[in-house]
C-alpha cells in the first residue's frame, strides 16, 4: 500500500473547498504533498473513524482539518489519533464563523486543537504550521519555508500607495 502524503487537509463538506483551498495552495507553494479528503463528523462519522484511526499508519504527519458551523471534525479527528491537528473555522452563513470558531477553539483539557483564524487566513496559517513542523525534521523544507517568508517580507512596499482608493 502506498504511504500517504505528510499532510491530510479534510473539511466537513465540499463547500468548505472554498477556504480549504488557501491551505492547499499554501503547501502547493512549499513544495508539500497533502491528500485533500471530504470527512464529516455528522454526515460520514464512520470515514472520519477510519481516517483519524488510520492516519499515523497510513504515514501522515500533520492534519488540517476545516469546518463550519457544529464544527466537531477538528476535535474528533484529534481524539481519535495522536497527529498534530490544525483547526480551521470555515466562515458559516448564519454566525460570519463565530460558532465554527469556538467549537473548534474550546476543547477540554487533554485532546488539543491547535486553532487558526476564520478563514483564509487561518487556512493559510494552518499550512504554515503544517510547514513548520515537518520542517523540524526536513531541512530542504525549512529552506523553503525561510524563503516564502522573505519572499512575502520583500512584497510589503516601505511606503503606503497614497492614490490607492
Ligand atoms: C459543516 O457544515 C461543514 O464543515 C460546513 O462548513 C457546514 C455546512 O455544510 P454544507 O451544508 O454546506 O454541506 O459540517
Amino acid at each position: 500500500m502506498a504511504a500517504s502524503p505528510p499532510v491530510a487537509v479534510i473539511m466537513g463538506s465540499q463547500s468548505d473547498w472554498a477556504t480549504m483551498r488557501h491551505a492547499a495552495e499554501t503547501l502547493d507553494a512549499l513544495g508539500i504533498a497533502y491528500e485533500a479528503r471530504i470527512v464529516s463528523a455528522h454526515r460520514t462519522p464512520d470515514r472520519l473513524v477510519a481516517f483519524a484511526k488510520g492516519a499515523k499508519a497510513a504515514g501522515i504527519r500533520v492534519v488540517i482539518a476545516g469546518a463550519g458551523g457544529a464544527a466537531h471534525l477538528p476535535g474528533m479527528a484529534a481524539a481519535m489519533t495522536p497527529l498534530p491537528v490544525f483547526g480551521v473555522p470555515v466562515e458559516s452563513k448564519a454566525l460570519s464563523g463565530q460558532d465554527s470558531l469556538l467549537s473548534i477553539v474550546q476543547m477540554p483539557a487533554g485532546i488539543p486543537v491547535g486553532t487558526l483564524a476564520i478563514g483564509r487566513a487561518g487556512a493559510v496559517n494552518a499550512a504554515l504550521l503544517a510547514a513548520a513542523v515537518l520542517a523540524l525534521t526536513d531541512e530542504p523544507l525549512a529552506e523553503r519555508l525561510d524563503a516564502w517568508r522573505a519572499r512575502q517580507s520583500a512584497a510589503v512596499a516601505e511606503h503606503p500607495d497614497t492614490s490607492a482608493p
